[in-house]
């Protein structure tokens, strides 16, 4: 086979990235290693950046999004008891963030390229990258017991965390920055109406809690817990009793629970792979970085790596200048670093640390209350939430 992008993984970001360039006329192939179904029924993010919204109706995949997205101008942040509205819209000139889950969006990605006859093959195996310093890259897997190889100009590596293509960065080039923390969260999804029109993100004495929802009718929870906790350590009930429990008073009796659709519990890490581009291969998304989730950024980082690297494709192509590829891996780093310390900063604020002293945890709550009482802190934050603007 031959194609101009061969492109590893069919999430958001591998999705995006080939409907964005097939509108400028280029074409790709995506490997997918899961079925469909099973890319789809992934329950992750809820919360999209103006930046994503705009990104995706450019790729001519916002319509639902558009229509069944929930428009949200603030969210509540809630300590000692008491709650507090911070006002994005009111901090930052009137921006807002979409509340539409990862899983709708990535069947409306899917649609789109299955309306515009995208090459996307599921269920692949092996996949290996080869030449990625030649300007003949390949790659190279297996289904159904048949090997295969695509040849192309280029590699996205958009595979997530766990995927092959970091891997092709030669380690004397790769350089990676992580930080693992110590708890955990455990999600639970549900067909229940939200406790609050909008999010909620509550530091309590016994751990993080956050109220996030994907529609009018279902609610997406969730409570940090200890690291080495599983799933089967919490029943519905459990996380029930505990989240009321965290909930601020005047939230508690508006509470309505219910058999939960999906529960998962997992550990919050950061993750950086420096360079993001090597050679013919450019990694996108999860496969170079990971946020810790609290402040709702690695869906919407997956999207501004694949703006950048599909507007330096297109300029390679149309232009035929390397400015842009050349650029890639250092201007999304920047916005990525970015991310990265806002992530780390909110985790930090709203998390209790089993190692944090009594002193430690004064701070923390002197700075929740600096930030309750002060608008160019809660300009801070809101800037940050709603999405930096690009370069
Ligand atoms: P993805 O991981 O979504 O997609 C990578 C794709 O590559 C997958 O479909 C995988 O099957 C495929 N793949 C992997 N290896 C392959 C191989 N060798 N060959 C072929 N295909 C291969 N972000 C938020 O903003 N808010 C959240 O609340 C949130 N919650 C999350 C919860 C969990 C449990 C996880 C894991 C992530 C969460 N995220 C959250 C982050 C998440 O939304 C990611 O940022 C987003 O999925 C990134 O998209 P991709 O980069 O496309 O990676
Ligand atoms: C979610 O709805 O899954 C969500 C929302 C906001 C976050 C993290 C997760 O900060």
């Amino acid at each position: 086979m031959r194609t101009q992008i061969g492109i590893v993984g069919a999430g958001p970001a591998g999705l995006l990235l080939s409907q964005l360039l097939h509108l400028q006329g280029i074409e790709s192939v995506v490997l997918e290693r899961q079925t469909a179904a099973h890319v789809q029924g992934r329950v992750r993010a809820g919360v999209l950046e103006g930046g994503t919204v705009e990104l995706a109706k450019l790729a001519q995949c916002g319509d639902r999004m558009a229509r069944e997205g929930l428009v949200h101008e603030g969210a509540d942040f809630c300590f000692g008891g008491a709650r507090h509205r911070i006002d994005f819209a009111a901090r930052t000139g009137g921006k807002s963030v979409l509340v539409y889950g990862q899983t709708e969006w990535t069947r409306d990605l899917m649609a789109a390229r299955a309306a515009r006859g995208g090459t996307v093959i599921y269920e692949v195996e092996d996949v290996a990258l080869h030449d990625i310093d030649s300007d003949a890259p390949r790659l190279t897997w297996r289904k159904d017991g048949e090997e295969h190889e695509l040849t192309c100009d280029f590699i996205a590596g958009c595979d997530g965390f766990h995927g092959v293509s970091r891997n092709a960065i030669p380690d004397p080039v790769q350089r990676r920055f992580e930080k693992a923390f110590p708890f955990a969260w455990v999600g639970l999804l549900s067909d229940t109406k939200p406790v609050s029109d909008e999010l909620i993100y509550i530091n309590h004495e016994d751990g993080f809690s956050l109220c996030s929802m994907r529609s009018a009718t279902r609610s997406r929870y969730y409570l940090q817990c200890p690291l080495q906790d599983s799933v089967g350590d919490w029943s519905d009930d459990r996380f029930w009793t505990e989240l009321s429990r965290r909930l601020p008073e005047d939230r508690r009796e508006g509470l309505e629970t219910g058999p939960s659709l999906e529960k998962i519990v997992t550990p919050l890490r950061s993750f950086v792979c420096e360079p993001m581009r090597h050679g013919r291969l450019f990694l996108a998304g999860d496969a170079a970085h990971i946020v810790p989730p609290t402040g709702a950024k690695g869906l919407n980082l997956a999207a501004s790596d694949v703006r950048y690297l599909s507007q330096a494709l297109t300029g390679f192509y149309r232009d035929n200048s390397t400015d842009l590829i050349d650029a890639y891996s250092a201007t999304c780093l920047r916005r990525v670093w970015k991310a990265q310390r806002f992530s780390h900063w909110l985790t930090g604020l709203m998390h209790r640390y089993p190692d944090a002293s009594d002193f430690d945890r004064r701070l923390q709550l002197a700075e929740l209350d600096y930030i309750a009482r002060s608008s160019a802190a809660q300009t801070a934050l809101a800037e940050n939430y709603v999405g930096l603007p690009f370069e």
